[in-house]
């Protein structure tokens, strides 16, 4: 008998910190403990709704990085306050909501107070310069994996370089989320990992090195504010002093930290071809592994790489969860009435349809917010409940045709995945197998498994993908099967709801 291990995998969101730690004892992984710090509730100082500073311009969305790392300094006295022999903790790894910066002065301080996140859409005349910079949107996406969006990182920077030139100049650090709380546990500065990097726009997919022409069309000297990009796998220091000191953690070792998405493919056991995971969170995304990158030129998709090595193809959707409340609160349901509202009313809504965009979307690209209704009166609740989880199933199933997969399975994850109801839409407008995950907090699992499969290497006793996997990274309990008649109604019905996308988008 081996002695056992445990792993701590760490996932900062846009709205919470979550915790999952994986005791591996005999080669079977199991969950110990799992946590979770939500940060408008735990840390009310700074003022955050859903985690974002309020804003009256709808197209910014910035969030405070004091406020990430004080959840960190919580969660790891939660971990320790657990009272558990914390000594067979072999390493930790984290993943984060992509596309967010933090800039760093030279004294390690902030040089700018606040970080843009990805829910920000206030850099267009950015992605317009850089796009012609490049030579336009499909040789950037060629070369990156996604046309230059608004949200994504190098746009961000370029506003920021741009509009406060002096706070610019003072920075000598630009850290995604992800690399900037991997940089707070080791207590020295952190590298990025391909997966996370290429949410950027800055960096070459095919080398996974900094694209210098991106980073020079970006902002002036940007070369030296960026991390280095380092393999996914690679061990980047161990648990600081101060925190050794502060909770009696052992000296563990930190894996570098990726994307949620990116983190997210692992935790749903996604290491092969051909399956796809929906995952609903406050963002919905549905992803998967790629092989070779097959990019998305014109449209909405993105390919980032993947934390085997691989790649993989994701579309985003932000008006995910948010917008789910949204309209329950609208009819003031609770989850249990939304449930109700989807068994009461037939697939397909006799042809009602709403395009659900609370916020402006990423997918399709709508910069100014409105809720379309047709046919939909907006006093029949129950109407209203069934349109917006038929509208982000149709939407999902539309746009992500790009990625060429032949849906069969969906590994279902995020917090409405709990909902039978909502995973009975899904399974009937794509026409597939539906399966929830194990452990509801994917990305969070995925940074676990991550730690333990960089820990095993660097130990000289590599583990499989499959091996890491096994165990937690699979799909468990009843699958949610597409019925014949709805599968029909929704084949019409997503043609009807593309061309009311479209003609709602060229109304603009
Ligand atoms: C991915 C994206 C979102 C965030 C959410 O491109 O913008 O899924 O990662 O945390």
């Amino acid at each position: 008998m081996s002695s056992p291990q445990s792993y701590l995998g760490l996932d900062s969101s846009t709205q919470s910190l979550s915790a999952v730690l994986v005791r591996v004892a005999d080669g079977c992984a199991s969950v110990a403990w799992e946590h979770a710090i939500v940060f408008d509730d735990a840390l009310p100082k700074y003022g955050t709704r859903h985690g974002v500073l309020p804003s009256d311009d709808p197209a910014v969305a910035v969030s405070p990085p004091a406020m990430w790392v004080d959840a960190l300094e919580q969660m790891l006295s939660a971990l320790a306050a657990r009272g558990q022999d914390l000594s067979t903790l072999c390493a930790i790894s984290g993943a984060a909501q992509q596309h967010g910066s933090v800039y760093l002065a030279a004294d390690g301080g902030f040089s700018r107070a606040v970080a843009p996140i990805w829910m920000d859409t206030s850099t267009r005349d950015e992605c317009a310069e850089i796009t012609a910079a490049l030579g336009g949107a499909a040789v950037v996406a060629a070369r990156t994996g996604s046309r230059v969006f608004e949200r994504f990182t190098g746009p961000q920077i370029r506003k920021f370089s741009e509009t406060d030139p002096h706070a610019y100049a003072e920075t000598t650090r630009v850290h995604l989320v992800s690399s900037f709380l991997a940089s707070q546990l080791i207590g020295s500065d952190a590298p990025l990992e391909p997966g996370d990097a290429s949410g950027m726009n800055l960096m070459d997919l095919a080398t996974r090195a900094w694209w210098p022409d991106a980073v020079e069309a970006t902002a002036p000297g940007l070369a030296t504010r960026l991390p280095l990009i380092v393999p996914a796998d690679t061990v980047i220091g161990t648990v600081a002093p101060h925190w050794r000191t502060r909770f009696g953690l052992p000296a563990a070792r930190v894996v570098v930290w990726t994307g949620d998405n990116p983190s997210s493919l692992i935790g749903t056991g996604l290491i092969e071809e051909g399956r796809v995971a929906v995952s609903l969170g406050t963002s919905d995304t549905i992803f998967g592994l790629m092989r070779e990158p097959r990019v998305d030129n014109g449209g909405t998709g993105h390919v980032f790489g993947a934390p085997t090595g691989d790649f993989m193809g994701i579309t985003v959707f932000k008006n995910g969860s948010l917008a789910r409340e949204r309209v329950r609160d609208e009819y003031g349901l609770d989850w249990a009435g939304v449930s109700a509202a989807l068994r009461s009313t037939p697939p397909g809504n006799h042809g009602r349809l709403m395009l659900p965009w609370f916020d402006p979307e990423i997918t399709p690209d709508v910069r100014e917010p409105g809720v379309h209704r047709r046919e939909l009166d907006p006093a029949d609740a129950s109407a209203n409940v069934r349109a917006v989880v038929e509208a982000q199933m149709m939407a999902m199933a539309n746009h992500s045709a790009w990625m060429g997969v032949d849906v069969r399975d969906i590994h279902a994850t995020g917090g409405a995945a709990v909902n039978d109801d909502i995973l009975q839409v899904m399974a009937d407008v794509f026409n597939a197998r539906v399966r929830r995950l194990q452990v509801g907090n994917s990305a969070c699992l995925g940074a676990a498994l991550r730690a333990w499969h960089a820990d095993a290497a660097a130990s000289g006793e590599p583990l499989s993908w499959h091996d890491v996997t096994r165990d937690l990274g699979q799909p468990a309990g009843r699958a949610l099967t597409p019925r014949p008649e709805a599968v029909e109604i929704y084949r019409a019905l997503r043609g009807r709801y593309a061309e009311f996308e479209k003609t709602a988008r060229g109304a603009r």
